[in-house]
């Protein structure tokens, strides 16, 4: 067979860009090259519908100790009881999730979406808001925290059968304990979707979900920086509370009902590949080193978002606690949309987004959300964090100013060329 180098040539460009530009995306991250090479491994090759043990095809025996291996690990990182490690993305698990613990119709309620939350916490456009009823808690207009006595307000007005924490442009750390307080009371399931901060949580310097909320979601490729996937977990996994029976009679577990939910629910066969590089990323944040990185993305976090505020920049909530931060952009007269284009222009790679109340559209935005965990795995620091704000802004207020731009992009280059990226991929 030829070599497509119409797609090599492509994905070259893609490994350039990666190497020479500031990645600020809160959600992105560059796994490590063994994690990489998993995913393009022969397991890409096998079908194992099932799970470990229990599958519909032969010759799953190495698939099989790869995924047990990324199941023990992944419950290791968190002291959990359960975990299933087969949800293609973060939305896959989500749908997974509600599919098993909830009726169509039931109603949710979720942090809204321009407030920092999920299309998966009930947005209208999701299936989430198309199949359940959803409902919105958001976070105060002073502060821009998460607005507790609304979340408790609005529970005990809908009883939802269902209640979602986590979000997707919050800088700060959540009260799990006061959400299932309310939870309890009005006979809701509590759901934390941990997608962003994972990493963090993972080493502890952030609050646990999973001492307060029946079901933790995540993503694997952001903050924890394995490959492009989902996850379902329980600290404890527990009778279903539907009265749903197996063929012997014996009632269900939870853990039953998710993994039935996952496949054949929603998914066929399992990405077994990917599973194998989740299994690797779960071993290396089972590391030291880890936690060294873990520490370093919050303090390059405060690092940045101090130099942001030294130049006048408008921090929803004033700082941040995890990996990112989302700023208003109104004082600065741009539009997020515009910010992300020049910035883009400038190597710069941010994402436009809605802050709490905007008065724009989600195509416009009043917006940005930045985040290090990538560029702290490229081995910045601290110290680094002035060099990238002085950038950005200099691209932010000179947004009209081609020349001004192109130096910039120039600077930036040079600057990334200190952190290489992949040197083996040479
Ligand atoms: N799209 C992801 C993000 O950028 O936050 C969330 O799934």
């Amino acid at each position: 067979m030829q070599r497509d180098t119409l797609v090599f040539d492509i994905i070259q460009k893609e490994l350039q860009r990666q190497r020479h530009g500031l990645e600020l995306i809160a959600s992105e991250n560059f796994t490590s090259l063994q994690v990489m090479q998993a995913t393009g491994c022969v397991m890409t090759n096998k079908y194992a519908e099932g799970y470990p043990g229990r599958r519909y095809y032969g010759g799953c025996e190495f698939v099989d100790q790869t995924e047990q291996l990324a199941i023990e690990r992944l419950k290791q990182i968190f002291g959990c009881e359960y975990a299933n490690v087969q949800p293609h993305s973060g939305a896959q698990a989500n749908g997974a999730l509600l599919l098993a613990i909830l009726q169509p119709g039931d109603p949710i309620l979720g942090l809204d979406l321009s407030m920092g939350g999920h299309l998966t916490h009930g947005s209208p456009v999701n299936f989430s808001g198309k199949i359940y009823q959803p409902h919105f808690y958001g976070v105060t207009r002073e502060e821009g925290l998460v607005d507790y006595e609304m979340l408790e307000a609005q529970a005990r007005k809908v009883k939802p059968k269902l209640i979602i924490c986590g979000a997707s442009a919050y800088s700060r750390d959540w009260d799990y304990a006061r959400i299932r307080r309310v939870a309890d009371e009005v006979g809701a399931f509590l759901f934390c979707d941990m997608a962003h901060p994972a990493g963090l949580i993972a080493k502890n310097l952030l609050s646990s979900p999973f001492e307060h909320c029946h079901f933790v979601t995540s993503t694997t490729h952001k903050t924890l920086r394995g490959p492009r996937g989902g996850v379902i977990m329980m600290k404890k996994d527990f009778e279903n509370p539907f009265g749903l029976k197996d063929a012997k009679g014996n009632i269900r577990m939870m853990s039953n009902l998710i993994d039935m939910a996952v496949f054949p629910g929603t998914q066929g066969g399992p990405l077994e590949h990917v599973i194998a590089a989740k299994a690797i990323a779960f071993g290396e944040i089972l590391s030291d080193e880890f936690t060294d990185y873990a520490r370093q993305i919050v303090s390059n976090a405060q690092a940045m978002a101090g130099a942001f505020v030294a130049k006048g920049y408008q921090i929803i909530s004033g700082g941040t606690e995890n990996h990112l931060m989302l700023i208003d952009l109104r004082n600065k007269n741009i539009t997020g949309k515009k910010a992300e284009q020049v910035l883009n222009n400038a190597d710069i790679t941010i994402n436009k987004n809605m802050v709490p109340y905007d008065d724009k559209s989600a195509f416009v935005t009043s917006g940005i959300r930045v985040g290090v965990p990538a560029i702290t795995t490229r081995g910045m620091k601290e110290e680094h964090m002035q060099f990238v704000v002085n950038a950005i802004d200099n691209v932010l207020m000179n947004a009209d100013d081609e020349n001004t731009i192109a130096t910039v992009r120039k600077s930036v280059n040079e600057f990334m060329n200190s952190f290489p990226l992949y040197p083996e991929l040479g």
